[in-house]
């Protein structure tokens, strides 16, 4: 049952539109700059930070995906005790010497972005990694921290954030459900 509408289409792309901002900001622009998005609802807001860092700096970094599968089967069945499961990195760029720019949905644990790390690490060695979530709900079990958010919700350990994109859901929106 929803409890609140916490990010509109407009909303969000505002909030995109400023982490790419910031990106190249912090960066000072997009040299040796590569952005990953963490399957699955991560990819998509890759692409669109992608897509604003071209409007903005008229060149297209190189992007690249990760899935990293939960050992879980739906939402009513969350194992906490479990760590995510890096299940392939099809990475198509080289990420030596990169400065990678993690991106994901939601930062909870944070336990997903500490497999994702690893798994680029397998990949080669990134001269930097830094992290974009859209929004971060708390709750950390890890010394991990966004460098870009687009939103801080503090939410309940039985609040779940819904995240709609879309190229999956066909509705951009983030809104807060009770379990
Ligand atoms: P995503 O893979 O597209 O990002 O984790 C699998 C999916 O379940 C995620 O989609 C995520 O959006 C959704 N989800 C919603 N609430 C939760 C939650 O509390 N924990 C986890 N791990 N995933 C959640
Ligand atoms: P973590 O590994 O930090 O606990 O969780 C991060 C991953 O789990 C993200 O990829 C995200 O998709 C998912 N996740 C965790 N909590 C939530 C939530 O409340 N809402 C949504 N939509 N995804 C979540
Ligand atoms: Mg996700």
């Amino acid at each position: 049952n929803k409890k609140a509408n916490v990010l509109d289409a407009n909303a969000m792309k505002r909030a995109l539109t400023r982490i790419a901002h910031e990106i190249l900001e912090r960066n000072k622009g997009v040299e040796g700059l590569m952005i990953v998005g963490i399957k699955t609802r991560g990819v998509p807001i890759a692409n669109r930070l992608r897509d604003r860092i071209r409007e903005i700096e008229g060149v297209d970094v190189p992007i690249g995906e990760l899935d990293i599968t939960l050992y879980r089967d739906d939402l009513t069945h969350i194992d906490d005790q479990k760590e995510p499961k890096l299940n392939d990195a099809n990475l198509k760029e080289q990420v030596t010497g990169k400065n990678v720019v993690l991106v994901d949905d939601v930062l909870y644990t944070g336990r997903t972005v500490r497999a994702a790390m690893d798994a680029l690490m397998d990949h080669g060695r990134p001269s930097q990694i830094q992290l974009a979530v859209l929004v971060d709900r708390g709750h950390r079990e890890l010394p991990i921290r966004a460098d870009f958010i687009g939103k801080n919700i503090p939410t309940s350990q039985s609040e779940i954030i819904t995240v709609e994109l879309e190229e999956i859901d066909h509705n951009d929106s983030v809104s807060i459900f009770e379990k």
